[in-house]
């Protein structure tokens, strides 16, 4: 079964979403998820340019060896955009083999070791009693967990926090990004009472995730999981910039608070130090980005020896392709922790028909053979590309701030 044809979707309904279709010689079609947010065009070009014409021709069984092309086989290894490319090809090719074999992907990859995968959805709110409502409908809809991000009182707008009705979504379509103002005194000088807050109304029970967007120092880091500690928090994520995975160290040394990170990691390279030496509990790491299903159950299965779980990232950018290869792999890992579920829009579902479905606070992938997701081409093409980016954060007196 060769690969006869490649091809790469990019859509806007909404958002932007970069699609790989493969099409092998027997007329199998399997899709791969490349959206990389406020960047998609580059990895469209990576894709398109660089990795689809070497992929005419191979054999499709071989996701592994596929793989190693891609990867070992290259010069310039890693980064965010040629990851996010190899992520879709390997994706694509777990989707063919599954509709060739007539099982959907987590049978292949050793059956289900749960019923169904924990999923946590996203609140928000300007104050604190817009986000009481937000966790409320939240709950009400079935979810035993959620996200819960507050405006700050000091600052005009805050990153994670819807600003009106719309739901909160991470990329603002416009030619450049979004310039917030940050404070990490006043943030941390207000969550702690947030939290008082959200458990003083819904009790010990539902699971309370937050998210820091990577802003803090060490010791700030620090303070902030010690001042939630009595707020059992199932997670605080993000906690400093991404790249030092040293700077957890001293945040361990100083909290209980579990600590997750790995939505911007894309390889186990990445990984290595924070599952050696235990710095966080749970690993964002996902298909999508970080090498797709083969290399995420391999960074999944090293974490399961230091007794870290699985959290994969699922915000919007993530396309329901992407959402349903990451439930393949949560259903199927013994050591899998909880599947973030920002919802799509209608639109999104209606242009990737997909079989995953959310039941009582859990996320099942279904039981079609591939990844069971499609695409309607037709209505994707109605929906034609936006330029769209990630905010970037200044202090006050207009020093650039992390992510
Ligand atoms: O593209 C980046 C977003 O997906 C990210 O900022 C959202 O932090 C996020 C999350 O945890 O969903
Ligand atoms: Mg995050």
């Amino acid at each position: 079964m060769r690969i006869e044809h490649a091809e790469v979707i990019v859509c806007s309904p909404g958002r932007n979403f970069v699609t790989l279709k493969l099409v092998t010689s027997d007329g199998v079609v399997g899709y791969g998820d490349a959206t990389l947010n406020g960047r998609e065009l580059a990895a469209a070009s990576y894709l398109r340019d660089h990795l689809a014409p070497l992929l005419i021709g191979r054999d499709a069984h071989r996701i592994e060896d596929t793989w190693q092309y891609l990867y070992r086989g290259a010069y310039w290894r890693g980064g965010p955009v040629a990851m996010t490319a190899i992520s879709a090809v390997d994706v694509a090719l777990w989707d063919i083999k599954g509709k060739a074999c007539g099982l959907p992907v987590y049978q292949l990859l050793g059956g289900a070791c749960r019923d169904g995968c924990l999923a946590y959805a996203h609140a928000s709110g300007r104050d604190v009693a817009e986000l009481l409502e937000a966790v409320a409908a939240k709950l009400a809809l079935g979810y035993r967990a959620v996200r819960a991000q507050a405006g700050v009182p000091e600052l005009r707008k805050v990153y994670g926090v819807a600003t009106g009705s719309e739901a909160y979504e991470p990329a603002a379509r416009g030619a450049r990004p979004d310039e917030e103002v940050w404070d990490s005194r006043a943030y941390l000088r207000h969550v702690p009472g947030v939290f008082a807050a959200l458990r003083a109304q819904f009790g010990p029970e539902p699971a309370l995730l937050h998210d820091v967007h990577h802003r803090l120092t060490p010791l700030q880091a620090a303070q902030l999981g010690r001042a939630l500690e009595p707020h059992d928090l199932f997670w605080l994520e993000d906690v400093t910039p991404a790249e030092n995975p040293d700077a957890l160290r001293l945040v361990r040394e100083h909290t209980v608070t579990p600590l997750a990170i790995g939505e911007a990691f894309n390889t186990f390279w990445h990984c290595r130090t924070i599952l050696q030496d235990r710095l966080v509990d749970y690993i964002r790491v996902k298909p999508s980005h970080t090498g797709g299903i083969s290399h995420v159950r391999r960074i999944l299965a090293l974490a399961e020896l230091s007794q870290i779980r699985s959290g994969c990232h699922g915000a919007t950018d993530i396309s329901p392709v992407g959402m349903a290869a990451a439930l393949h792999v949560g259903l199927a890992i013994p050591n899998f922790g909880i599947q973030e579920h920002q919802r799509h829009e209608p639109l999104v579902d209606a242009v990737f028909p997909h079989a995953y479905r959310f039941d009582d606070g859990y996320l099942h992938p279904g039981d079609e053979p591939g990844l069971g997701v499609s695409l309607d081409e037709a209505l994707a093409a109605q929906h034609p590309y936006v330029a769209a980016y990630l905010p970037v954060n200044r202090l006050a007196d207009g020093t650039m701030h992390d992510w």
